[in-house]
């Protein structure tokens, strides 16, 4: 069953849901100029057809473009969400209206109904899969090997997902070409940095109605969302205090100006606590034990495993809603510990999270979108394993991207690119 019909089953009015949703994407559509660009180009030249692209990403009003897109360009397309909160719902129904594309997405589905919409997806046989978190490529690879043949190659959003593949492709088990969007500059320098430190922030913000300034933040993980998670935060005046396991990193926080500590030791001093890891068990049992009275807990990685809230649950005598999108854990002295978003990435999954803004996600999805048509174009030069995006295609989504803001650049000459590529110029 598509989302349309799941969903427009519990509404009065499916039609003006419908059009709610239609209304965020044309919002988006407005502030995209990348997508813009490559769907008259996909509308023209029709690269897509006889494709079939499966998907599954975060079901709200960005994505939702680039689905259409990849659908303007031919392909039929089936999606469903990559986090059972993240969907929004009116955005999948609008979705599921466009031609050629069937969405699953719903909000709020359990593991089952998560999985049982990926299979939903599967189902249509996909020819190109675009993940976010790898959770499709690994369910076809576990469950539906005999697709693989047919299968060209995909693209992977997320640096978890990234990892995860190299971790498959380590293995000897990823058996199509995967490209690595994540790793472009054009990617992780704006997405990663900016896109989770914003939203992320606002996400928060929105959801307690509470301050940042004077507050003590206490970002765990000093990578692209790190950074930027711990920068926004500093220019809304907080104290920030980082936490890091990598050597470097955790130089360079330092470096950069923040106090960087043991999570033992900040978990005394936090206020609220933001993980951008990508790993489990950052914030755990004997950290619970050490914070304060109200401190706010939420996750920005992909995964709901940075914060152990079983853990938290073990310790708790009571917890109850406190706020939509905050879970109160009171522990036996009194303290409430305030859990966002279920521990779920918290810019995507707190009831008023919106994902990152448009003009990054324009960006990664400018990204996706050349991926894919580099894959129908050249895909037999790829080999099994993660590859990365050929810099070529990145440059030509920041040249469309400085064209739409009307941003005019240097050349070089000629002389400059041969002293370049030579090595016999010394002093
Ligand atoms: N992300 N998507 C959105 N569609 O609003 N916001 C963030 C959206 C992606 C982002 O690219 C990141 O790598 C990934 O979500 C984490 O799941």
């Amino acid at each position: 069953m598509s989302s349309y019909e799941r969903v427009t089953a519990h509404v009065d009015d499916p039609e003006a849901l419908r059009e709610e949703g239609r209304r965020k994407m044309d919002w988006a559509l407005q502030h995209m100029p990348i997508c813009r660009s490559l769907r008259e180009e996909f509308a023209a030249e029709k690269p897509f057809e006889g494709e079939t692209i499966g998907m599954a990403m975060h079901v709200e009003a960005k994505t939702a473009i680039l689905v259409e897109t990849l659908a303007l360009g031919g392909a039929e397309v089936a999606v469903t969400g990559c986090n059972p909160l993240s969907t929004h719902d009116d955005v999948s129904v609008a979705l599921d209206a466009v031609d050629n594309v069937t969405s699953y997405a719903v909000r709020g589905v359990d593991d089952d109904g998560y999985y049982a919409a990926i299979e939903s997806v599967i189902d249509h046989e996909p020819t190109i899969t675009v993940d976010d978190g790898a959770d499709m490529v690994f369910r076809i690879h576990q469950e539906h090997p005999e697709l693989i043949d047919s299968i060209v190659g995909g693209a992977e959003e997320t640096t978890t997902g990234v990892h995860r593949l190299r971790a498959m492709d380590d293995d000897g088990e990823l058996k199509y070409p995967m490209f690595a969007v994540n790793d472009t500059p054009m990617k992780r320098l704006f997405d990663n940095v900016h896109g989770t430190g914003e939203s992320a922030l606002s996400a928060i913000a929105m959801t307690t109605n509470l301050s940042w300034a004077g507050k003590t933040v206490v970002v765990a993980g000093y990578g692209y969302c790190g950074k930027g998670v711990a920068s926004k935060a500093a220019g809304q005046d907080a104290n920030v205090v980082v936490c890091e396991v990598e050597p470097r990193k955790a130089l360079e926080a330092h470096m950069e100006g923040y106090d960087v500590l043991p999570m033992a030791e900040a978990a005394e001093e936090g206020d609220v606590f933001i993980t951008t890891t990508g790993n489990k068990d950052v914030i755990t049992r004997e950290h619970f034990e050490a914070m304060q009275d109200g401190v706010l807990l939420a996750n920005a990685g992909h995964f709901d495993v940075e914060i152990n809230l079983d853990d938290l649950d073990d310790l708790a005598v009571d917890r109850y809603e406190a706020r939509d999108g905050v879970e109160s854990f009171e522990m036996a002295d009194g303290r409430r510990l305030n859990v966002l978003a279920e521990g779920r990435l918290v810019n995507l999954a707190a009831p008023v999270g919106l994902g990152h803004p448009v003009e990054v996600m324009d960006q990664s999805f400018g990204i996706q979108a050349v991926c894919v048509r580099e894959l129908v174009e050249n895909g037999d030069a790829y080999d099994a394993g993660v590859h990365e995006v050929p810099d070529e295609l990145d440059k030509e989504v920041a040249e469309v991207k400085l064209a739409a803001e009307d941003v005019e650049f240097d050349s070089l000459s000629d002389e400059q690119r041969e002293y370049m590529d030579s090595w016999q110029h010394g002093t």
